[in-house]
């Protein structure tokens, strides 16, 4: 099952355990600590009283009384001084610890605040980083929903190298798909890299018996052809797409599935594939890569950039609020 990154007050989520970011002495204190024990009521607080502290890096479970979760996790994740100080195991420690709790608790759904890094002055993007690289490797042998919960929008961030990047290809990409709308007498596009469509010549590069074969195969045929093709099992594919267990099922038993277009674009960047690649898959469900669409821009980013890691395009996509990969 997927991570899904949600803005959102985490006392909110409906899921089997929330995570809450605490201090050793688990007794309440500020930030999502202290709404935490604020919804879910004096019983919390008792039980805690009972559980004598956790050590940094370390987690323990308490019923959700009030909250709309079954339990709660505490965690104590470290405080930031200047990353010399086993800061960033400790943290590693806060989530894998979280998550072999919740697996032995049987917790379907788990959600997660951005630990440190608040309170406790953890860089956010590198903490940022870290919940999302502990969390995909559980999940690569584990079947859980993992939310991270992003409670304000400055709590979220990715390298403001990358945002540039991102934001001058936008821009660039704008600019292209303006001047070719506008202009009649332009016969080529200024910016080549920066195309809507792949070009006559590179499409008779490709191979064409590969062309001729795939015409009549469905989305969900080319999909398994290339799985085989990449010499991937299912669910590597389906895990590296962020798809659940079961919208990849009902993709397989039906050829003549029609996915959503981020359900197909998350397949295609779990396959590593080109971007004409990409486009043959996309087109088999009846979708296109447009440059007059951010989102699509974005993907076109990170394909041509060869950067095939579904999280970090998540992460990107949502701090420019477009819709997010596999989910
Ligand atoms: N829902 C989701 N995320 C939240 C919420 C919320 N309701 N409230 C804050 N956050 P912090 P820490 C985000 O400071 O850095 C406490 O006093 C917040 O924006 O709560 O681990 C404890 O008792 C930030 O991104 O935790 C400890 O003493 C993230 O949650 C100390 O703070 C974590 O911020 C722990 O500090």
């Amino acid at each position: 099952m997927p991570i899904q990154i949600v803005r959102n007050d985490i006392t909110k989520i409906k899921c089997d355990a929330i995570v809450n970011a605490a201090n050793s002495s688990l007794l309440g204190g500020g930030g999502v600590d202290g709404a935490i024990h604020r919804a879910a009521g004096e019983k919390l607080l008792k039980e805690c009283r009972t559980l004598g502290g956790c050590k940094t890096g370390d987690a323990k479970i308490t019923k959700g009384y009030n909250l709309p979760c079954k339990y709660v996790i505490h965690t104590v994740g470290p405080v930031w001084n200047g990353g010399k100080f086993q800061e960033e195991e400790q943290l590693i420690s806060c989530y894998r610890n979280s998550l072999s709790l919740a697996k032995q608790y049987k917790c379907e759904s788990v959600a997660f605040p951005l630990i440190s890094s608040g309170v406790y002055g953890y860089p956010k993007e590198q903490a940022l980083y870290i919940a999302m690289n502990e969390i995909s490797k559980f999940l690569l042998n584990n079947e859980m929903l993992v939310y991270i919960v992003v409670y304000d929008k400055d709590s979220f961030r990715i390298s403001k190298k990358l945002i540039d990047d991102i934001t001058e290809y936008i821009d660039e990409c704008y600019i292209e798909a303006h001047y070719v709308g506008r202009s009649t007498r332009l016969t080529t596009y200024p910016l080549d890299e920066c195309r809507p469509c792949a070009s006559p010549q590179s499409s008779m590069m490709r191979d064409l018996s590969d062309v001729i074969g795939s015409i009549d195969e469905s989305f969900s045929e080319m999909l398994l052809r290339k799985i085989d093709e990449k010499g991937m099992t299912d669910s590597q594919c389906y895990k590296k797409a962020n798809i659940d267990r079961k919208l990849f099922s009902k993709i397989r038993s039906n050829p003549n599935y029609k996915p959503s277009k981020t359900t197909a674009i998350a397949f295609a960047i779990a396959l590593e594939l080109s971007l004409d690649e990409t486009r043959d898959l996309l087109l088999k469900a009846g979708y296109a890569l447009s440059h007059s669409n951010k989102f699509d821009i974005i993907i076109e980013f990170f394909i041509k950039r060869k950067e095939y890691n579904i999280f970090r395009i998540n992460e990107a996509l949502f701090e420019f609020d477009q819709v997010l990969l596999g989910q």
